[in-house]
């Protein structure tokens, strides 16, 4: 990993928090009389579970000046990610995206339901963005779901990751396919250019066959971004059968843990980044996968977008496990 400038914040991110709505236990939404209200965000989860792990995030955003808005923002901030850079809309039309969720259990999938067309998010432009941020972090960490949002989204991303390369600022990239946001060619065509600035990639093999018709096991799918693109560190997850990372100092498999009762699967692979990108960071790919492996296990633990768990407990499953009571 190239060498990165003393930098106030070791991690930047951006892109769309929504209001997370679901029915408590496993309630249909066609028939709950209640909802359990959340905040919810790829890359705010990741913000957060970096943030857990002592890292110094900052996370930017639009977000309605209002209570929901407030909500969003409170609730990131109390995690420790700098919500400063926050901008806040007032005009009239201002309003949050808001998340559904119908959870469900095999072998009923859960399934979610956006209401997010014209959120405040979906409005940011190139000219809302400061620069600022971009060269005080040293990775900038991005995910293909911003630039699914709006055209003036896509451009947003497109400026930062031009400001981070003439910065030295490291950039990340999560795929982070949403077929309900966009189409594959879509995706395609907004995520090929972009590629060669990428300095890690984190994908999962769905998306690399879907957007990019790269097909084959985890280790070549993993090797064929690295040469067809020029991104020097990889990473490819392969669902419940674990993660491939390659860098020019080796290839590395990670087996999954194993799973008790999911209570949340929402935002394990946001977990699972946070990992990556923290021993990416330390320069430890192989670390870093085993943190993410450790950190998208006990996501499945806990209710929630949100990794609400410490380093100690990452590396006490990372070293082992152990399960029961601890007295
Ligand atoms: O990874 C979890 C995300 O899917 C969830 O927070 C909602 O950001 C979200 C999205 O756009 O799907």
């Amino acid at each position: 990993m190239p060498e990165t400038p003393l930098r106030r914040y070791d991690v930047v991110t951006f892109g769309e928090t929504m209001i997370r709505l679901h029915a408590p236990g496993y309630e249909r939404l066609e028939a709950t009389n209640h909802l359990d209200i959340r905040i919810g965000g790829s890359e705010s989860n990741t913000a957060v579970a970096l943030s857990r792990l002592g890292t110094q995030t900052a996370w930017w955003s639009k977000l309605p000046a209002n209570s929901l808005g407030k909500r969003i923002e409170n609730e990131i901030r109390r995690w420790n990610v700098d919500t400063s850079a926050v901008i806040w809309d007032t005009t009239p039309e201002a309003r949050t995206g808001l998340y559904f969720l119908d959870f469900g259990t095999s072998p009923r999938p859960t399934e979610v339901l956006y209401d997010r067309a014209n959120s405040s998010a979906s409005t940011l432009a190139p000219t809302d963005l400061d620069a600022s941020l971009i060269q005080q972090t040293r990775l900038l960490h991005l995910t293909g779901i911003t630039p699914a949002l709006s055209e003036t989204c896509a451009e947003t991303f497109r400026l930062a990751i031009a400001l981070a390369k003439e910065s030295e600022t490291l950039v990340s990239l999560d795929t982070n396919y949403r077929g309900k946001l966009w189409t594959s060619k879509r995706a395609y065509e907004t995520l090929l250019p972009v590629m060669p600035e990428l300095d890690l990639l984190i994908t999962p093999l769905s998306d690399a066959e879907i957007i990019f018709g790269i097909t084959g096991s985890g280790a070549e799918v993993a090797r064929e971004f690295r040469q067809r693109f020029n991104i020097p560190s990889v990473v490819v997850t392969c669902g419940g059968e674990g993660a491939y990372a390659c860098n020019a100092e080796g290839e590395w498999f990670s087996q999954p843990h194993a799973l008790g009762q999911v209570v949340d699967r929402v935002g394990a692979g946001d977990a699972f980044d946070a990992g990556i990108i923290y021993g990416y960071l330390n320069d430890d790919l192989l670390g870093g996968l085993e943190y993410g492996i450790a950190m998208a296990a006990l996501k499945h633990t806990i209710p929630g977008d949100l990794f609400i768990a410490s380093r100690e407990e990452v590396e006490r499953l990372r070293s082992g496990g152990e399960t029961g009571i601890r007295r």
